[in-house]
């Protein structure tokens, strides 16, 4: 059990639908932070770097050109066990199927507009970490509400 840091994006869906605001929240809600935040366009050579992973499969070009067709946010969000929590809290990929609750199954009726990227494991969020964000955008702060958003009386995060 970890503090862990990962690599959230807002699609060019998400900003476009104007959902930015409400999936901040939904990851500030569950009790994990924000330390890094920029928008930006991204280009056609960091999408291939990013989702290098599924080149080659049918739907690569088409997510590539989703990716880069307009303004992202991209975050780094922090807090225990974030990666897996971000994870559960995103909902499965193909938003026609997942439940409601998550951010896909309450906002996305699609499998590739799906609103929102999240590494998948602690190699992916620590690459995808150092992807999109330089060591001195990151922000390593607590929040007040922290000591009430985990158990730490063991000596680990619970
Ligand atoms: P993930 O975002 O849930 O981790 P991945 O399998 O890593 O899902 O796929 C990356 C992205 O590619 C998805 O979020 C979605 O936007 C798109 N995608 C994945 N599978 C399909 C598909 O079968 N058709 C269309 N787009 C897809
Ligand atoms: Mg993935």
């Amino acid at each position: 059990m970890a503090i862990q840091t990962t690599l959230i994006i807002l699609k060019p869906d998400a900003v476009q639908r104007g959902l930015m605001g409400r999936i901040i929240s939904r990851f500030e809600e569950k009790g994990l932070t924000v330390v890094g935040a920029k928008m930006m366009l991204i280009t056609k050579e960091l999408a291939g770097r990013h989702y290098a992973v599924h080149a080659g499969r049918p739907f690569y070009d088409g997510l590539v050109k989703f990716m880069t067709s307009a303004p992202v946010l991209v975050l780094a969000v922090r807090g225990h066990e974030a990666i897996s929590v971000c994870r559960t809290l995103m909902g499965e990929t193909n938003a026609v199927k997942t439940l409601p609750g998550s951010i896909r199954g309450d906002f996305s009726c699609s499998r590739s507009f799906n609103l929102v990227h999240g590494s998948d494991g602690e190699e992916t969020a620590a690459s995808e970490v150092a992807l999109f964000f330089k060591k001195e955008e990151l922000l390593d702060y607590t929040r007040v509400t922290d000591a009430w958003a985990w158990d730490t009386s063991s000596g680990k995060p619970e």
